[in-house]
């Protein structure tokens, strides 16, 4: 397949970008409007014979129509993507999720080519932290944040196109990611890199929220999978049994770092957060046979941990801002 990879200079489509390259025979566009979360740094070294990058936007609907003939299928992870700044500033959100999804649905219906929508198990709100029950394919959405609602909207865009358009589209709703090349803003690259600095970690409120955690890689595996063989018209729930709490998991960072478990902060809670996503992932894995590689989260956040002591360069330049966006929230 030649790919058309939206948002593949941000954190999860750049590791679907050197997944894709290096286990594939696919091709692959990058089409990215490098804002703060986009790096092309995090694109180096990939074989010109098989990858080119595109600058824009996913609005721009000109540019969107001239790259659309010479591709199979738009995989779409372009999105504004974190939380808080849906707080402090809303507009962006509805622009790129919500007016930049629709902008690439027209270009999948006036082409006929195939479209995969990368979301978020955001989109369904959050469970108690004693609530035997995890979200499928049939929990109602009810998303908390400006963020969580742009994607929400987005997905039911997508899903109105493939009805009444008949566009040949796909969604998959992801739980949290972690691994190489995520952004400074978020909070496993924030801690680390906090400690690599000789800073304490940050925890919002008690850290009893908890989240499921899933390395990309995995989450690039099951995108491939449902690209290559799933059902037009279906949404998969991508998860890999990842359930920990923030400051279980500020302590392992701690701790694999050489320092003592309890070296953090609590600082300021975010306004309505969501307090745990758990995603039930058997659609995926009964029909189309996905299985997670990274079974041991230890062992994956020790390799990540590893990859942000290697890689100061391409992190160090975004530290300063994002700690400077931090101190005026009092996180
Ligand atoms: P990110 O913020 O790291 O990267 C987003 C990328 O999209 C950046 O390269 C940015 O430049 C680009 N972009 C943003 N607006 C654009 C626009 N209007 N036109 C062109 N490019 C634009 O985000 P991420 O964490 O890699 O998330 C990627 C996708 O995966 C998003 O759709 C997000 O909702 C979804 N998702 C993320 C997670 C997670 O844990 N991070 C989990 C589930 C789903
Ligand atoms: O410094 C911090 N301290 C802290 O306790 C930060 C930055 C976060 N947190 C908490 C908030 C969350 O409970 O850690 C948890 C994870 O926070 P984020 O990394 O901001 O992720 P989250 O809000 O859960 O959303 C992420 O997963 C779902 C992605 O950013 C979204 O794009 C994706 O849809």
């Amino acid at each position: 397949m030649r790919l058309l990879v939206t948002g593949g200079a941000g954190f999860i489509g750049s590791n679907f970008v050197h997944y894709v390259l290096s286990h594939t025979e696919h091709t692959v566009t990058v089409l990215d409007k490098l804002s703060y979360a986009g790096n092309l740094a995090s694109l180096d070294g990939l074989d010109p014979a098989r990858f080119r990058f595109v600058l824009g936007d996913i609005q721009d609907a000109s540019l969107i129509a001239t790259l659309t003939p010479d591709h199979d299928a738009i995989v779409h992870y372009a999105a504004e993507s974190h939380n808080d700044n849906s707080l402090s500033d809303p507009r962006p959100f509805l622009e790129s999720n919500i007016i930049g999804t629709y902008t690439l649905l027209e270009a999948a219906r006036a082409s006929g080519i195939r479209f995969h929508h990368i979301s978020t198990d955001e989109v369904y709100g959050d469970l108690d932290l004693d609530d035997p029950a995890r979200f499928t394919e049939n929990t109602p959405y009810n998303p908390s944040s400006p963020y969580s609602s742009t994607k929400a909207s987005s997905d039911l865009l997508v899903r109105a196109w493939t009805r009444s358009f008949g566009v040949r589209a796909t969604i998959s709703n992801c739980s949290n990611n972690y691994g190489p090349y995520q952004h400074v803003e978020k909070f496993i690259p924030r801690q680390i890199t906090n400690v690599l600095r000789g800073e304490r970690p940050r925890l919002y409120g008690t850290g009893e929220n908890v989240r499921d955690w899933i390395h990309a890689d995995d989450h690039s595996s099951a995108v491939l999978t449902i690209l290559e063989r799933g059902v037009v018209g279906e949404t998969y729930l991508i998860g890999a049994d990842g359930e920990k709490n923030n400051r279980s998991v500020i302590e392992l960072i701690l701790t694999q770092l050489g320092h003592p478990a309890d070296a953090y902060d609590l600082v300021a809670d975010r306004p309505g957060h969501d307090l745990r996503y758990a995603i039930d992932s058997a659609k995926l894995r009964t029909s189309l046979g996905w299985v997670p590689r990274f079974a041991d989260f230890e062992t994956g956040l020790a390799d990540t941990i590893a990859w942000y002591r290697n890689n100061e360069a391409w992190w160090a330049p975004h530290k300063d801002a994002a700690e400077a966006r931090y101190r005026t929230q009092g996180q």
